[in-house]
């Protein structure tokens, strides 16, 4: 919402209460309370209770106290004030959730509120429907709409969850999937069980402490939850994105760890030569080997049951195992002296043994593919030379992470066969979409570039599902709907993926050019944006949020996002793009013994071998395309069944930082909720009818107030007689089924009702009443 919204004050009376923009940037409130003392003009004299006095027409009305709503819609004054007071008001309450008509905003409490997730919360979130008064604000009855249009509607939906790393999305995920479980699982069925052990299996290979998270999954996720025709759940799939691999060979951020499994392994499976994370190089980097009350050895044994759970074999099981103590102990390996060296050697050959040994090779091959290489000259004539050292560390880093990625895509296959076994094809599905939100960092690379157009585009399709929804709403309780127009981000989508010149396949393409560096990259990319606003120049000095101060336009280009302006450095995107394992090592991988590496490791052709699933398709590794083609064509596959379904959004907010309990940062949430689309979605209501205040709530809060026949009536005609009492005009408000709709700014003849005079009321209460009977 823009501040424009302050002009549209109308019935505003001297002595009201009003929120106001603090003078004080720093104020991580935003706004602080005041009273209304005169206007002029547009300008307003206003007085906080502090006595501080100035004018402004930065003010918007305050709502009364005390009466915080479950849905920010149902707020007299909706505005980014009221929405963040009524934010805090619940917050303080510990109800974290609230509606914002079709949407639900999450906000982590980081503490475990037991009264929130009952089977008497499901009961409720079952038994009312969308629209009623005492339906919760809750993830359960967003799983429950969705639950109920998949059945109405006979058609697939979806539960969007978005938001900051650690605002709590894929506990939000968990909860949904629960319920649905809950409501739709038959008891005699151990699917429950293989779905819900799905997520730690996913969450030791794919989430890792960060320092906004210490359980931070570091990849995307879509799960469908597929229903027969009797709606009973029978079955899922899980897809995934973008798994964030240099993580395996790079965690040097301090207060970091790599991920899970690594350190359940490596204590748990005695594999290698210490248990301690400090033995792994891998492990000991970043300098934080442990995360607050968790026990590696006891997530150890829930990850090897889980596994077996989900119908991985013993055999199988210590293959994994011996898979990622491989990785550690390749990390290891030192090849002599970077600055001085010709031509690596191995300074820890018992290390290389054990490695070669836990992949079932040979140490011999095993050092051959570390230290040589394969250079072809022509389709017949190659010869091998010897790696330098920095060469080798590369060929050594860039093998571990693919065969990291690899084991992931893997066990999503075999998540997907647990899973899959009665799945039918042409069955209904909900949907679950856990997804990274936009990310604005120091330093802002290729992988963030992925991310955040992900986001756009996510954004893309929720202002249009958020019409649908809104348009949706009207229909459920009545009301007639006047489309309206709103304008989108294609532009930067065009930017982005366009033709030839959209950045995806500029870098493609000068990824193939002869001698090309990330200069030529950068180069390319402002002339062919030179006309457009959307990407830009960097300003001198950076520019941009989280900009590496500095950077040319030779380093870097300033992308102009929904959510704010980001400076993009080119660096090292080539070879990013080009990201290959080397025929050397895609080799040496088909020698292995072990059934796991030499069957699916090693596997380069999928589509010819075929997945045992076919579930997994989307996990396929994408061997001989660039990264960006990979991930232009998953994220379509995507937004393609995310089209294909009913979208309902949950928007998670993280309330501080410092991942504290009841601490709320106001200007925190608020840029968040901005990020997330929430305040457009909000204007775009504004549009509309954004007030809805339920019948029951009206007549409750002011039947005292009236006469004794008024107070007699049905609430639904209550609410009319006095609307049109006040002057409303049919064009400002409709009559849902359980709530008025009204324009904005129309619901303040409700604060007036307080100090109506009765005298003057009743005789035109009796009039209106007659009108209409
Ligand atoms: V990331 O993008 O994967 O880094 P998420 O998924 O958004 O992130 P996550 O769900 O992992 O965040 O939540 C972060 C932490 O907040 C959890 O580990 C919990 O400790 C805490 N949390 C989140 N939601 C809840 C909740 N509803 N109740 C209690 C919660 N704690
Ligand atoms: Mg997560």
């Amino acid at each position: 919402m823009g501040d424009s919204e302050p002009k549209k004050k109308g019935g505003l009376k001297l002595g009201s209460k009003v929120w106001v923009r603090d003078v004080d940037v720093q104020n991580p409130d935003v706004f602080v309370i005041a009273t209304l003392k005169g206007i002029a003009g547009k300008f307003a004299q206003i007085e906080t209770e502090t006595g501080d006095k100035y004018e402004t027409d930065l003010f918007f009305p305050a709502n009364p106290v005390g009466h915080h709503q479950s849905d920010h819609t149902a707020l007299l004054h909706l505005s980014d004030a009221t929405l963040l007071a009524n934010s805090k008001e619940r917050y303080a309450l510990d109800e974290i959730y609230t509606f914002v008509g079709p949407i639900l905003v999450a906000i982590n409490p980081f503490k475990y509120i037991e009264r929130l997730y009952t089977p008497d919360l499901m009961g409720k979130a079952k038994k009312y429907p969308v629209g009623h008064p005492d339906r919760p604000a809750h993830t359960f009855s967003m799983a429950e709409a969705a639950y109920m249009q998949l059945i109405k509607q006979k058609k697939p939906q979806s539960l969007v969850v978005s938001g900051e790393s650690g605002a709590g999305k894929t506990e939000v995920n968990k909860q949904c999937m629960n319920y649905l479980v809950w409501r739709a699982c038959d008891e005699s069925s151990d699917l429950a069980t293989r779905i819900l052990e799905s997520n730690p299996v996913l969450e030791a290979l794919g989430n890792a402490k960060t320092v906004r998270n210490n359980n931070s999954s570091r990849f995307g996720k879509f799960v469908t939850m597929r229903f027969n025709d009797r709606h009973r759940l029978v079955g899922a799939e899980v897809q995934t994105f973008l798994l964030e691999k240099s993580r395996v060979v790079a965690t040097t951020a301090s207060g970091e760890r790599n991920y899970h499994i690594f350190y359940h392994v490596l204590c748990g499976a005695r594999l290698l030569p210490s248990s301690e994370p400090e033995w792994a190089r891998l492990l000991k980097r970043s300098g934080c080997l442990t995360i607050p009350h968790v026990n590696d050895q006891e997530e150890y044994g829930g990850l090897v049951n889980a596994l077996r759970n989900i119908g991985v074999s013993v055999t199988e099981n210590r293959e994994v195992q011996e898979l990622v103590a491989a990785i550690l102990a390749l990390g290891n390996l030192t090849f002599g002296d970077e600055d001085n060296d010709a031509a690596s050697y191995i300074s820890e050959p018992d290390v290389c043994t054990l490695a070669a040994s836990l992949l079932g090779t040979s140490a011999s091959d095993m050092e051959a593919a570390l230290l040589k290489a394969t250079l072809k000259v022509s389709k017949t004539e190659s010869y091998t030379i010897e790696q330098d050292p920095k060469k080798a560390v590369l060929g050594r880093d860039a093998f571990c992470k693919t065969i990291y990625q690899r084991l992931f895509d893997y066990l999503v296959v075999r998540i997907n066969e647990s899973l899959g076994t009665a799945l039918a094809p042409g069955l209904d599905f909900i949907g679950l979409l856990d997804v990274f939100g936009f990310e604005i960092f120091e330093v802002i690379s290729f992988e963030q570039l992925c991310i955040n157009f992900a986001n756009e585009k996510l954004q893309n399709f929720f202002l249009r599902a958020v019409f649908k929804a809104e348009e949706l709403a009207y229909k459920n309780d009545g009301i007639r709907w006047e489309a309206i127009t709103y304008t989108d981000n294609s532009a930067i989508i065009e930017v982005c993926e366009g033709k030839d010149k959209g950045i995806f396949p500029a870098l493609d393409s000068v990824c193939k050019a002869p001698k090309a560096t990330d200069e030529t990259l950068a180069t390319t990319l402002h002339e062919n944006h030179a006309r457009t606003k959307i990407l830009c120049r960097p300003k001198a000095g950076g520019g941009g949020k989280g900009a590496a101060k500095g950077l040319s336009d030779k380093e870097a280009f300033v992308l102009k996002h929904f959510a704010g302006d980001v400076t993009y450095s080119v660096l090292g995107w080539l070879d990013k793009n080009n990201d290959k394992l080397s025929e050397d090592y895609e080799k040496f991988l088909t020698k292995s013994k072990k059934v796991l590496i030499r069957d699916f490791i090693a596997k380069k052709d999928e589509d010819a071998k075929g997945s045992k699933a076919g579930a997994g398709a989307a996990n396929k590794p994408q061997v001989q395309q660039t990264v960006s083609k990979g991930f232009l064509g998953s994220l379509k596959k995507l937004l393609d069944a995310l089209e294909s379904t009913d979208a309902h959004f949950i928007r998670c907010i993280k309330p501080n930082n410092e991942l504290k309990p009841n601490l709320l940062y106001g200007a925190f949430v608020l840029t968040q909720l901005k990020c997330s689309g929430t305040l457009e979605a909000v204007e775009l209501m504004q549009r509309g009818f954004p007030s809805r205040i339920p019948y029951a709530s009206i007549h409750e809060r002011y039947k005292s107030f009236m006469p004794d026949f008024v107070q007699a009536l049905p609430p639904s005609e209550f609410v009319e007689a006095i609307a049109l009492a006040y002057g409303l005009t049919k064009e400002d408000y409709q009559l849902g089924m359980y709530k008025i709709f009204m324009r904005s700014g129309k619901a303040n003849f409700l604060e007036e009702l307080k100090d109506a005079n009765l005298d003057e009321m009743v005789p035109i209460l009796v009039k209106k009443i007659q009108e209409f009977q």
